[in-house]
């Protein structure tokens, strides 16, 4: 089968998420169907998820459909941007059959003429495309200095405590999803509200190894009506990073478990060979130390990294996770030394930095290396 009858007619679905919108929401459905009449392979649907607007929203949406195909509304409860979201995603997949989605704001801010960009991408491979502010090309034009920072620092906060470190807009609210990386999300977890979801889920998806580029966009201010994100959503957005670097952390905190169990185990090998077998003090560490990398290694392959699909065989695994320990072990003493010879540091200390410095990087090495997850 080759690219063209692949991607033919493919089913692309707009999720709107509406709160009293009725300033916009015509004019940015107009804007979308027209884009639809240059997509020759795809098939557009929209699906506006309003929560009960108390303005003409739902009346607008319901004239349109009237006159138009494949425009769908669904409403319900206001609980915030998140659980609309989830709502829509759920439409889309089980009652349209998306194979892409996309996340729009409502109010005219993403541009519309970018959707042939969005396409072009997801079939060139990508599984994710974001419409970026902070790549190159990319601009808020209209926005203050201060809303500026406070978006750059909660996106800086969101890549490095969030592990998302490569892309540079994690709450873009622009983007175009492969659905096949939607349908085993964990929306459970995902049920926050505003900017929040959106780290969240940018989150989620690069974790899973998503494929995501990003196209810059100018974010421009909205059409009309006013902003619906409030402070208590930017007070959710701070409480979620805490959240999201936990989730982030969870192979490292798996990992230095099973490290404080390996020394345990070698510290217990030693003291046994030692005492009972009459071991010499030069030959027993050796088999201590064996003994504790090779109970390591097998924990981490079936229970911290458990859940990868790394490719390459568990011999190689094997032999890998030694070269990586055996560099760590040479970090180690060269932190020790120079902290304590060079800067004179009380010996304890230099080598429990030393023991940090080389458990960190063990991790980094066989995270990205031994078990790289390739899926
Ligand atoms: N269904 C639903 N939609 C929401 C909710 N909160 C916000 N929205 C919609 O989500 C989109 C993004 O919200 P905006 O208020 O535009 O947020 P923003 O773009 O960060 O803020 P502005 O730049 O001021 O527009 C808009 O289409 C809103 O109508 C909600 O609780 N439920
Ligand atoms: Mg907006």
């Amino acid at each position: 089968m080759d690219i063209d009858s692949k991607t033919a007619n493919q089913k692309i679905c707009f999720v709107l998420p509406t709160y009293n919108e009725e300033e916009n929401i015509e004019n940015i459905i107009e804007l979308i169907i027209q884009e639809s009449h240059n997509q020759s392979k795809s098939v557009f649907s929209i699906l506006v998820v309003d929560d009960n607007s108390s303005d003409q929203t739902q009346d607008i949406v319901e004239r349109v459909i009237d006159s138009a195909n494949n425009v769908y509304l669904i409403s319900g409860q206001k609980k915030g941007l998140g659980d609309a979201y989830k709502r829509g995603f759920v439409f889309a997949l089980d009652s349209l059959e998306a194979d892409v989605i996309f996340q729009m704001d409502a109010d005219g801010q993403h541009d519309t003429a970018l959707i042939p960009q969005f396409l072009n991408a997801i079939e060139e491979g990508r599984d994710v495309v974001i419409g970026s502010r902070y790549v190159a090309g990319g601009s808020m034009p209209d926005f203050s200095m201060f809303r500026l920072l406070i978006s750059k620092i909660g996106n800086l906060l969101v890549r490095y405590i969030g592990g998302a470190i490569h892309i540079k807009d994690c709450t873009s609210g622009y983007r175009a999803i492969k659905t096949s990386y939607l349908k085993d999300l964990n929306f459970g977890y995902l049920s926050t509200r505003g900017y929040s979801f959106q780290s969240s889920l940018i989150c989620d998806l690069a974790w899973r190894g998503a494929d995501i580029l990003e196209i810059p966009i100018a974010f421009t201010s909205r059409k009309g009506g006013d902003s619906k994100l409030s402070f208590r959503d930017q007070i959710e957005f701070l409480l979620n990073i805490p959240k999201l670097g936990f989730r982030n952390m969870e192979d490292f905190i798996k990992y230095s478990l099973v490290g404080f169990l390996g020394v345990g185990v070698n510290l217990g090998v030693y003291t046994i060979l030692t005492r009972y077998f009459n071991f010499s003090e030069i030959v027993a560490p050796l088999v201590s130390i064996e003994c504790a990398l090779i109970l390591n290694f097998f924990l981490h392959n079936f229970w911290t990294f458990g859940n990868r699909s790394t490719q390459s065989r568990i011999r190689v695994r094997f032999l890998k996770f030694h070269l990586v320990s055996g560099f760590a072990a040479v970090i180690n003493y060269l932190v020790f030394l120079s902290l304590f010879l060079i800067f004179g540091l009380y010996d304890i200390l230099a080598n429990l930095t030393g023991i940090a410095v080389a458990a960190v990087f063990n991790y980094l090495i066989n995270s990205n290396w031994t078990w790289k997850n390739n899926k």
